[in-house]
């Protein structure tokens, strides 16, 4: 399946939404009025593209009505897309370097998706050709070691764990030991789901950050935000939250499919100031996607 193809099914509810609402509001008359404007602003708030984003999207709207005296469907919705598009700014693609050792560290609060995403991965980059190795410096858990063991198997990689409650640096510790020795090419590091005002949580991920430096100093390691859209504007604050506490890279948005708040990734690309590397679309092993700017908008979008 095509990229744009795997946003449109991916997005289908949220387009669902957007779409229907925009051919309500856009039906009751020709041209768009104030009144309308003014759902459309509605919409968009509930589609959670969030208050800041949406102001500007109108705005824009508004003045070029204004300067071009075109008020019609087309030329409103032509305005919307080219906005939302300029908000979520240039695809930024998760890229790997070749010739040294990649870590990947997969943070984020509870269940947002961190374990899928990694797996997910693996299979993408073992596809690829690239020799992958998983930490699973989840310990919170047994079944969290568990889980990672199971895409393990599924995607054929091995996975460097230890005991449920031991050290996850020392895990991590032991994995770049590993990497090392294989010569892989990436290692994805599965961390604990932490609230950002879990202090002890927090203090964990920066021990992990010292140890790669510390121990893999040449390593291109890229720190990934897993949020989960269905949590809407929640999401956007844990974006921020998290890019204030730690050194994010980018941010990987899953479970944009099968729920109509898909908007969200304009929100947070608005506000969180780290662009969007990475799509959730499923459940499935391959249900993994570079997040694609103009994919999205195409699908989120009626046609025009
Ligand atoms: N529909 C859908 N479900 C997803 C997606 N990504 C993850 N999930 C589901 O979300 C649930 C939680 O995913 P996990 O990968 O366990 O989340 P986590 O962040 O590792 O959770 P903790 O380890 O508990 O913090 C699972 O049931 C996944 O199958 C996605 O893109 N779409
Ligand atoms: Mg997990």
């Amino acid at each position: 399946m095509g990229i744009f193809d795997a946003f449109r099914e991916g997005l289908t509810k949220t387009r669902n939404f957007v779409a229907d609402g925009f051919a309500k509001i856009s039906a009751r008359m020709g041209r768009f009025d104030e009144e309308m404007l003014e759902d459309l602003e509605t919409l968009l708030v509930q589609a959670d593209v969030g208050v800041g984003a949406t102001i500007s999207i109108m705005d824009a709207i508004r003045s070029e009505m204004k300067r071009t005296g075109d008020a019609s469907r087309e030329a409103v919705l032509h305005t919307l897309s080219v906005q939302m598009r300029a908000i979520l700014g240039e695809k930024h693609p998760l890229e790997l370097q070749s010739g040294k050792l990649n870590i990947l560290l997969m943070v984020g609060v509870n269940g947002t998706g961190k374990t899928t995403t990694a797996g997910k991965l693996c299979y993408r980059f073992r596809a690829e050709g690239k020799k992958v190795i998983l930490a699973a410096a989840d310990t919170f858990r047994a079944a969290a070691i568990e889980q990672l063991q199971v895409w393990g198997e599924r995607t054929d990689t091995p996975v460097i764990a230890h005991t449920e409650g031991s050290d996850p640096a020392a895990v991590c510790f032991d994995a770049i030991r590993s990497a090392q020795a294989k010569k892989a090419d990436l290692l994805i590091i599965d961390t604990a789901g932490r609230l950002h005002n879990k202090q002890n949580l927090m203090d964990e991920l920066s021990k992990i950050r010292r140890i790669i430096e510390r121990e893999a100093p040449d390593a291109f390691c890229q720190t990934i935000l897993i949020i989960d859209a269905t949590t809407g504007q929640n999401a956007v604050i844990q974006a921020e939250v998290f890019s204030q506490a730690v050194e994010l890279t980018g941010v990987g948005i899953t479970k944009l499919d099968g729920n109509a708040k898909g908007g969200v990734a304009v929100s947070i690309a608005y506000s969180a100031h780290c662009p969007i590397l990475l799509a959730g679309l499923g459940e499935g092993v391959s249900d993994l996607t570079d997040f694609d700017p103009d994919a999205f908008v195409a699908s989120l979008l009626p046609e025009h």
